[in-house]
């Protein structure tokens, strides 16, 4: 085990000729070898390696960061801000099991290890944070919007996540903080929403637009942050029409909220007037918020934009098991996923509307495993999907999902896999919420050029690094979307290795293979 504590300035430093060290920057050389394959004249498949050289170049300075939630006041809202606050304090609280302490458990960047290499000991595994200089979430500053009222103290005695006594001893500092008044068109979420809707803004489009703008800057101003990045964590729009002159292009969007079309959501006018404010925008919900226009406008600006709809629990798992199946050659057949739940969040998700939203981002996650592999899969008919969610107050937040993954396996056997999951839904989103502003934060100061093109770019502004964290990744056009977790997250530990010029782990351990 390595202490990030007695690691020194530096965190994880590579000594290696194409890797250098300055104050401002960690720039590396990096080779990227690729497969690439053809089909030549006589139907043969041709596969040939490449290699591209890169150089990356990292800045080391971290950034005094502010993230403004949409939904502030919501589940996920609270829980993140109190378990920022908590971690911040140091708290800890008694429970009928005990003493429990703050801590950042189910976030990758805060909680989990990769494997660096080898010493003469065997494997060395250093936390994921310390690879690169990342923001501290304990440095995050918290501001947001909601159309619920409440100040923070009473949100979070809604939302019925944390312990009471944990509670208690954030009171006073939660209260403090009050929701900014936000945009809400009733059309676009539950009809069962209008009771709590009271701190919204008046206006035109373009004048609720013109004030999301300002509001971003005041925090930047009032809190002296240097870096802020907006994340929508509000309720489940529907899924918003794509009309063509309305929200087909960059300007036609942009005309279209001047001219007040019912059919641009609340949660585009806050990705555009991020993207207008030169702010990363995350959506943490399954609606498409990022219609062509809106994408087209990030590129432009070349503002990162990131989601959709965070992969928390019962989709996390399925992009492993799946994955695990049909990689072990078994076929799924049917998958069938329900879950009860008594929050918010589930009373949104009654009305049909909303729920569609969240029942493509949940089904779509199998599809790439599914393409993957055609000798299961010959017509790429993968297995009956069906998702359930169903609303039970009594609930809570305390979720409880069941799947069923039914397979075809050898000489027409049949294996089913039952798994029943019963989460504390907020507890898993808001670690997730802390991972995608922390690494959209970092990927703002990566820049790479390829084979000595004169100038460095930074990544694509759909930040498809970010699929981990997940159900439905954003990607640029033309990528392929991957859901396999295993896949997302090697994505993410080989891009940060790369930034220091450190090949990607294989796992051959072809060293312990000689004779
Ligand atoms: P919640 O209902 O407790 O919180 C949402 C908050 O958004 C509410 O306080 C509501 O008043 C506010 N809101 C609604 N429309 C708004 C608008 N236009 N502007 C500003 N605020 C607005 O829900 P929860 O549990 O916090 O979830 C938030 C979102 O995250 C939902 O869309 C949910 O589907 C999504 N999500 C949650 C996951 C989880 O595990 N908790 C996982 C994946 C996605
Ligand atoms: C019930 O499905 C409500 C949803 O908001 C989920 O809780 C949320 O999307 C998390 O989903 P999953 O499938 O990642 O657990």
């Amino acid at each position: 085990w390595v202490n990030t504590e007695k690691m020194g300035r530096w965190g994880v430093k590579v000594e290696s000729p194409g890797v250098r060290y300055t104050e401002e920057v960690i720039e590396a050389d990096y080779e990227y070898a690729n497969t690439r394959v053809w089909t030549d004249d006589t139907g043969t498949l041709i596969a040939s390696p490449t290699v591209a050289k890169y150089t990356f170049r990292t800045q080391r300075k971290v950034p005094r960061l502010g993230v403004m939630l949409v939904g502030l006041g919501g589940n996920n809202g609270t829980t993140v801000t109190a378990a920022i606050l908590a971690n911040r304090l140091g708290l800890s609280w008694h429970t009928k099991d005990g003493l429990k302490s703050a801590n950042y458990l189910g976030s990758i960047t805060q909680a989990s290890t990769v494997l660096l290499g080898r010493d003469s000991h065997g494997e060395v595994f250093v936390p994921l944070k310390s690879l690169l200089p990342m923001v501290e979430p304990n440095d995050i500053v918290i501001d947001g919007w909601d159309i619920s009222s409440l100040n923070m103290a009473e949100a979070m005695e809604r939302a019925k996540v944390l312990d009471y006594n944990l509670q208690v001893q954030l009171r006073r500092h939660m209260r403090t903080i009050r929701p900014r008044p936000s945009a809400y068109f009733p059309e676009f979420i539950a009809a069962n929403q209008a009771e709590r809707a009271d701190n919204v803004l008046a206006g035109t489009k373009a004048e609720i637009l013109a004030r999301l703008q300002a509001d971003i800057r005041d925090f930047r101003a009032a809190s002296g942050v240097e870096q802020v990045i907006v994340l929508w964590t509000a309720n489940t729009e529907r899924y918003s029409d794509v009309v063509q002159g309305v929200n087909d292009t960059a300007d036609n969007l942009l005309n279209a909220i001047n001219k007040n079309e019912a059919e641009i959501s609340p949660s585009t006018l806050f990705a555009v007037a991020s993207i207008l404010e030169g702010v990363p925008y995350i959506n943490g919900s399954p609606q498409n918020t990022f219609v062509p226009g809106c994408i087209e406008l990030a590129e432009q600006r070349k503002i990162f934009i990131g989601g959709d709809d965070f992969k928390s629990g019962q989709t996390k798992l399925k992009s492993v098991l799946v994955d695990f199946l049909v990689s072990a050659g078994i076929k799924p057949k049917s998958i069938v996923s329900y879950n009860h739940l008594g929050n918010n969040d589930g009373k949104n998700l009654s009305a049909p509307q909303t729920f569609r939203s969240k029942e493509i981002s949940k089904s779509n996650v199998v599809d790439d495993v599914v393409e993957s592999n055609k000798v299961l899969y010959p017509d790429s008919k993968g297995p009956d999907h069906c998702v359930v969610i169903k609303y039970v107050p009594h609930v809570g937040d305390t979720k409880r999902a069941m799947d069923e993954y039914s397979s075809e396996i050898m000489m027409a056997g049949m294996n089913t896999i039952v798994v029943h999951n019963t989460c504390e839904d907020s507890l898993l989103a808001a670690p997730l919420i802390i991972d995608l502003v922390v690494l959209a934060e970092l990927c703002q100061r990566i820049h790479f050029r390829v084979d000595n093109q004169p100038d460095f770019q930074a990544f694509n502004s759909a930040l498809s690094i970010l699929s981990y964290l997940c159900k439905a990744p954003v990607v640029p056009a033309g990528t392929p979307v991957v859901n396999s977790l295993f896949r997302q997250r090697s994505c993410i530990e080989n891009v940060l290795r790369a930034c220091i010029g450190l090949q990607p782990i294989n796992h051959m351990l072809l060293e312990y293979k000689h004779q």
